[in-house]
């Protein structure tokens, strides 16, 4: 049984060995609201073929894991009401049952693998959320960034999240954490956390190395790549802190648990912000989406050293 069904294109680019960037489609369903999600998703593919790569945006249609969907599908996707959110645990189910999912970074990277692509661009990640000392939420994203080989370019991990509890967690599980350009980790909205980013790196084609040589050693796993937001499209931390925490606390009272806290915090704080922090997270989607495509290219060794 073919595990993954690529769309022409993609399927095109992975028989000639031409760079593919994976895109996830939780940001779609979950992340963002009608009608930009679906400009953006429109938007993300161009910039990754703009910058010399080939898009492969996953999903699960009907039962079918894809890699790679049209407009039509797209449009749909950004349309559809109550699409289920995948992750780890419940991508295969989906499949076996021939129901329709969005896929998170977790499900993302699993399909990548499968497709035979090494890097995939996002916004953010999942990771430790603050108080999770009590709630023990932290996203499989971060165990998946453990064990399976893709390397995710995002813009490092939100203010929603206990950014010091998310580097941890990635150290113990092994995971590289390499910010792009800049010493200190990025914090989506903003381009510096305060925090140093474990390691760092000036170029695609170092990041490229970097992958490539942990295959070769055996080493388990992907990388995080910390890619900081565009300097004009950056929201001063210190303006948001207190609308996330508002955000934090509506979760609170309104119970919200599970896999709807994520989408539940990104959708009142663009509330909260009057949808500037939307023009943000596609500022930076964006941003990602190219780096990611360089990387690409160095993997493939398309592009001069
Ligand atoms: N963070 C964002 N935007 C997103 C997400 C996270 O800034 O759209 C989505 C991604 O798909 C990520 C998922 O994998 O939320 C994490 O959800 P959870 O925290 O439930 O693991
Ligand atoms: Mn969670």
């Amino acid at each position: 049984m073919t595990l993954i069904t690529p769309s022409a294109e993609v399927a095109k680019a992975l028989s000639e060995g031409a760079p593919i960037v994976a895109l996830e489609s939780t940001i779609i369903t979950h992340g963002m609201p009608y009608p930009q999600n679906l400009e953006v998703a429109r938007q993300v593919e161009a910039d990754v073929r703009a910058a010399g790569a080939v898009p492969a945006t996953m999903a699960v249609l009907n039962g079918t894991l894809r890699a790679g969907l049209d407009d039509a599908e797209l449009e749909a996707l950004a349309k559809a009401k109550g699409v289920a959110k995948l992750s780890r645990a419940d991508i295969a189910a989906c499949i076996a049952m021939g129901g329709t999912g969005a896929t998170t970074v977790a499900a993302t990277m699993i399909a990548a693998r499968l497709a035979g692509v090494h890097v995939f661009a996002t916004g953010g990640i999942g990771g430790v959320h603050k108080g999770a000392e009590l709630s023990f939420d932290i996203s499989a994203d971060l165990m998946e960034l453990a064990q399976t080989p893709v390397t995710v370019v995002a813009a490092g991990a939100k203010a929603i999240l206990d950014i010091p509890k998310t580097l941890e967690v990635l150290e113990t599980q092994g995971v590289p954490v390499i910010a792009y350009g800049q010493d200190d980790m990025p914090a989506f909205w903003s381009r510096e956390s305060g925090i140093s980013a474990p390691l760092r790196m000036d170029t695609a084609a170092q990041i490229a190395a970097s992958h490539r040589l942990r295959g070769e050693m055996g080493i388990p796993g992907g990388q995080l790549i910390g890619n900081p937001i565009p300097q004009d499209a950056e929201i001063d931390a210190a303006t948001l802190a207190p609308i996330i925490a508002r955000a934090q606390a509506d979760a609170q009272t309104h119970g919200i648990t599970g896999k709807g806290v994520t989408p539940y915090l990104l959708q009142r704080i663009f509330e909260l912000t009057d949808g500037k922090s939307l023009t943000a997270n596609i500022a930076l989607v964006r941003n990602n989406a190219r780096l990611a495509a360089g990387i690409a290219q160095h993997l493939v060794g398309h592009a001069a050293k």
